[in-house]
């Protein structure tokens, strides 16, 4: 790995949320572009934290630190990744579902959109169908952005959607669903309009299904 991202794809490793920003800083002031630093080290080093867990290595609170380390590092990316000079390209609404609490993905997913210039609408996690529904109706948006991590709570998904649907809004809105367990066959499956399977897909088919 370069020089310059191994300090980071470490320090998230590790959970070491001053080392990731100072590095991330460093990486920045040496001219490295904040998609590269991204894709390159900080998504990377998230997966790795996924394969120790999964291996009995790492537990909870080790995944938790080196969440916020990730953070962290992407606060400073963020305004690099966002231009907030593009005018409005629709209203999206954005949550992790039900039960589930990861926001990493999620908070990616909102930054790529609000790049491509839609209005955000960010919910948070655990967001149950009915907070999705009157969020609907309150902010009069074009997409529902749902994100899932667990198996467990990706079932959330089509409740939501059936939700949507006896509210009389699903003509209303576009649904687009991610996140790692998902995929395209279960978004046809439980009638999302897409699926997509990162942040920058996710914000180009939003511009797709409004345009
Ligand atoms: Co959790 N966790 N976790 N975790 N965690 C996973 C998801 C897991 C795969 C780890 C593993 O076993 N290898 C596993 C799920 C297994 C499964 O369901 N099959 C797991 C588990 C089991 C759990 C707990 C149950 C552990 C426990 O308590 N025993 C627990 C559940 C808590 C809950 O939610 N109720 C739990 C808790 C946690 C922490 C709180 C400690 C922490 C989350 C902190 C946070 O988010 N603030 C955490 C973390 C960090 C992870 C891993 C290590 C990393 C997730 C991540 O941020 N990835 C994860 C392992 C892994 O994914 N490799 C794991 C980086 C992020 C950029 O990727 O979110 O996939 P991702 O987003 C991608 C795409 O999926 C896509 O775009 C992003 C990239 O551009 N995308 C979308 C996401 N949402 C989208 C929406 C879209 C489109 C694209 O449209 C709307």
């Amino acid at each position: 790995m370069d020089q310059t991202l191994e300090p980071i794809y470490k320090a998230v490793l590790i959970g070491d949320k001053d080392a990731a920003t100072e590095n991330v800083q460093a990486a920045l002031d040496a001219g490295k572009d904040a998609g590269v630093i991204l894709q390159k080290s900080l998504i990377p080093a998230m997966e790795k934290v996924g394969q120790l867990f999964e291996a009995g290595e790492y537990y909870v609170p080790e995944m938790l630190i080196a969440a916020r380390a990730m953070q962290a590092g992407l606060g400073l990316l963020k305004p690099l990744l966002v231009d907030s000079d593009v005018k409005p390209t629709g209203k999206v609404v954005i949550g992790t579902v039900k039960g589930d609490l990861h926001d990493i993905g999620k908070n990616l997913v909102a930054m790529m959109l609000e790049g491509a210039g839609f209005e955000i609408h960010d919910l948070g996690t655990d967001v149950s169908p009915d907070k999705f529904i009157a969020a609907i109706k309150e902010e009069n948006v074009d997409i529902l952005a749902m994100s899932a991590l667990l198996t467990t709570t990706m079932p959330m998904m089509e409740t939501t959607i059936k939700a949507v649907d006896e509210a009389g809004l699903r003509d209303v809105v576009k649904i687009i669903i991610g996140g790692a367990p998902v995929t395209t066959e279960y978004a046809q499956k439980i009638g999302a309009d897409g699926f997509a399977p990162d942040a920058s897909q996710a914000a180009s088919m939003s511009k797709r299904l409004v345009g």
